[in-house]
């Protein structure tokens, strides 16, 4: 082949993607409850070791191209949209005045907000720490999110600690910082409850979203199951106002099974929102989008969270990778993400109708009708039945394969 020079690289970039095929439309996308987040597409391919390899890109941007493919919520950080120094100033009322417009204007929503407890140097020592008076900037700074959610009109915040935790063992003393934690969420569940009568609309949905590492050495509330416990501590004055931001691979990066954590957090009844992407097991956050590595777990996923009947918000919280371009942010990397999640959520739809799958499963759950305690008897009784795990197993990834329909590969 020869060499495609630049000026023509984004055309070949754009054919083969449409070449692909298997879009969806605009309007099949809005369809669902997908959000698309400020920071994952102005994400400048910048980290510890990384330069950045695209320019910025401001929200009027973002939320246009939203717009175009089809995603109709849009999600920030306070901080993606309003300069640290001018949160809480008016310079902040007139960038949330612009972010309204440009949302009307692009018929895109503000679903989600969250506060940046995190990056700025103030936070080293995390938002709870020994400084009243940083922990009191924190608590303002949460307070400030609540009220930048109710204007633009959002039903979500939610709080990933960050930085809670310790580089240095016994610096910090572990239930008074949890104890600093809980009163920053306290106020603004407090925060909340006041504007949202004030304004007349329901208070937010506060959801809390775990890391097992990064940015700290260890991390205080470190996945979804440690924030339930602490949820349930006592330490929270609203807990019913404060549920979970599972992320996908944020469950995957302490060894755990995803798709467990979002049982445990559905059979508590707090599982609010959803941030999805994808990665590997016990390594760092690589935030790939939705699929692209543990397909047949997505879809595994969706088959869970659609047979209980949660309806989203699912958050393409992913790193379009280094090698993307801005262009190719948005021709290759939000359409696909959003496409192959609408292609396994109909997948998770044809794997509850299948017909051996549910023959299978309804035949493991009438067991045997054998009687008795004898363990062994039941166990020579339930044999047979049990090859059925592996049989669904493998109709599974014949769903996913399309090997299903009939599909096979000549030798
Ligand atoms: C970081 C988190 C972050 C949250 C919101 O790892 O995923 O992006 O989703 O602060
Ligand atoms: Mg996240
Ligand atoms: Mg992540």
């Amino acid at each position: 082949m020869t060499p495609t020079p630049p000026d023509k690289q984004q055309a070949l970039v754009a054919r083969l993607t449409d070449a692909c095929g298997g879009s969806y439309s605009p309007e099949t996308r809005r369809k669902f409850f997908i959000s698309g987040p400020q920071w994952a597409a102005a994400y400048e391919g910048h980290a510890i070791f990384h330069a950045p390899t695209r320019p910025p890109i401001g929200f009027e941007q973002v939320i246009e191209e939203y717009g175009k493919l089809g995603i109709g919520h849009w999600t920030t950080h306070d901080t993606d949209v309003i300069p640290s120094e001018a949160l809480g100033s008016a310079a902040q009322d007139e960038i949330v005045a612009r972010i309204k417009k440009s949302l009307a204007d692009n018929g895109v929503n503000c679903s989600m907000v969250t506060t940046e407890t995190f990056h700025h140097a103030v936070f080293a020592s995390s938002p709870a720490s020994e400084s009243p008076e940083i922990r009191k900037y924190a608590k303002w700074r949460v307070c400030n999110t609540v009220d930048i959610g109710h204007e633009l009109g959002a039903e979500f915040a939610v709080y990933w600690p960050g930085s809670l935790g310790y580089q240095v063992q016994g610096a910090v003393e572990e239930t008074d910082t949890l104890r600093w934690y809980a009163e920053s969420l306290n106020a603004a569940c407090e925060r909340d409850i006041e504007v949202a009568k004030k304004r007349g609309r329901p208070t937010l949905k506060h959801c809390m979203e775990a890391k097992p590492f990064e940015p700290q050495a260890e991390i205080l509330l470190p996945t979804s199951d440690a924030m339930l416990g602490f949820i349930n501590s006592g330490l929270l004055t609203h807990p019913e106002m404060v549920g979970l931001n599972p992320e996908y691979l944020h469950e995957l990066m302490w060894g755990g099974a995803p798709r467990a954590a979002l049982a445990r957090a559905l059979t508590a009844g707090k599982l609010w929102h959803f941030d999805i992407n994808d990665g590997y097991r016990l390594k760092h956050d690589v935030d790939i989008a939705v699929g692209l590595v543990n397909p047949l777990d997505w879809l595994n996923v969706l088959v869970l969270l659609r047979s209980h009947g949660y309806k989203g918000p699912f958050n393409l919280d992913y790193k379009p990778p280094r090698t993307t371009s801005n262009f190719g942010v948005f021709k290759v990397s939000f359409p696909t993400a959003v496409d192959r999640f609408i292609t396994l959520w109909e997948m998770a739809g044809v794997v509850m109708e299948d017909s051996i799958i549910r023959e299978a499963s309804a035949a493991l759950r009438a067991g045997a009708g054998a009687s008795g305690n004898d363990p062994k008897e039941l166990f020579e009784a339930n044999k047979e039945l049990m090859t059925l795990h592996e049989l669904i197993g493998h109709r599974l990834v014949q769903i996913l394969i399309g090997a299903h329909r009939g599909r096979t590969y000549s030798v």
